[in-house]
């Protein structure tokens, strides 16, 4: 595949810049600076990186619930919208999410058609987890979507558990991109810690519908090495769901270490690097962290008041 070297390095910088964003936030949920429950998707890394080094400031993405915070790598965002919590914004494609999951796949699903209305050549890139894709939002978004030839590409992100239930207990079929042909668009699997082939899956999908050639479904195949969510202390936490020794192999399989291990075969990396890279990546974060946290908050009463005037 004929990815520039420049395309390559900058999906592991990604990917390590996501990592090391989920150990920070951790660490700030930690010591009570952020509220409510903590959920993180490490060991997905290779998916947001992939769809995002092919998206550009005008298309929409919503990542998967627990990676919300992957939205620095879109373009026309950066780091510092992470820690300001200024995400929302209809011009860069940011519609929020919702936590009853899955409804909001509906609304992404709306934003293609306004593309496809106004004669945009703009793509919606909707990501959800294999739990969620059994919500019956999610079924009327995809025919409503193929029934409009519609620019989205749905992204089933399989990380194999929906809580602490392994996805297998719930499809009695074994690939999930089966459920593309009852819709009538194209599905395809892919090795979801694969960054190079999740971006060239990627890139094919999001230029079909940007082109004219309507939505498909693509099922990236990962392991969700976080737990379910982490709870204030005191609280029960639901574990040994797992069989013995998974999560151990899954993070020797996981999509970082995989990468690095390809781009030194390639030449494109050296230990020096990897090391020069985390450094960077932790001064930016840092950085971003003060940056963020000093810009002004989003005034939504402003938002909800401007949306009643152009009624
Ligand atoms: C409609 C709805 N049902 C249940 C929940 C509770 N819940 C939060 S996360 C989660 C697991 C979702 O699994 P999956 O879609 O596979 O995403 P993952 O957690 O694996 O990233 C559930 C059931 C919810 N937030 N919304
Ligand atoms: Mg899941």
């Amino acid at each position: 595949m004929d990815v520039p070297e420049e395309k390559l390095l900058w999906m592991y910088r990604t990917m390590v810049t996501t990592r090391k964003l989920y150990e920070t936030m951790y660490e700030m949920y930690r010591h009570g600076s952020s509220l409510g429950n903590f959920v993180a998707g490490e060991g997905e890394e290779a998916i947001p990186a992939a769809i995002c080094a092919n998206l550009r400031r005008e298309d929409s993405y919503k990542p998967n619930f627990r990676q919300t915070s992957c939205l620095f790598a879109k373009e026309g965002y950066e780091l510092a919208d992470i820690f300001s919590g200024n995400l929302f914004d209809a011009e860069r494609g940011y519609l929020g999410f919702s936590l009853a999951l899955g409804e909001d796949v509906g609304v992404y699903t709306g934003f293609a058609l306004a593309a496809q209305m106004r004669g945009a050549d703009q793509v919606c890139v909707c990501t959800f987890g294999e739990g969620t894709a059994s919500k019956g939002s999610i079924h009327e978004a995809m025919v409503v979507a193929a029934a409009w030839q519609l620019p989205i590409v749905f992204v089933l992100q399989n990380n194999q558990y929906c809580g602490g239930t392994r996805y297998s207990k719930v499809y009695r079929f074994d690939d999930l991109a089966d459920r593309a042909r009852g819709y009538g668009i194209p599905g395809r699997s892919v090795d979801g810690n694969d960054v190079m082939a999740t971006y060239a899956v990627v890139r094919e999908f999001v230029e079909r519908a940007r082109t004219g050639g309507g939505p498909g479904l693509i099922v990236a195949e990962t392991y969700r090495l976080s737990p379910y969510f982490e709870r204030a202390p005191g609280e029960i936490v639901i574990e040994g769901y797992r069989p013995e020794g998974e999560l151990e192999e899954a993070r020797g399989n996981g999509p970082i270490p995989r990468f690095r291990k390809t781009l030194s075969g390639l030449g494109l990396l050296t230990e020096a690097d990897v090391e020069r890279i985390d450094r960077e990546v932790e001064d930016e974060i840092a950085r971003a962290m003060s940056d963020g946290r000093q810009r002004p908050r989003v005034d939504y009463d402003q938002y909800i008041q401007y949306a009643v005037a152009e009624l």
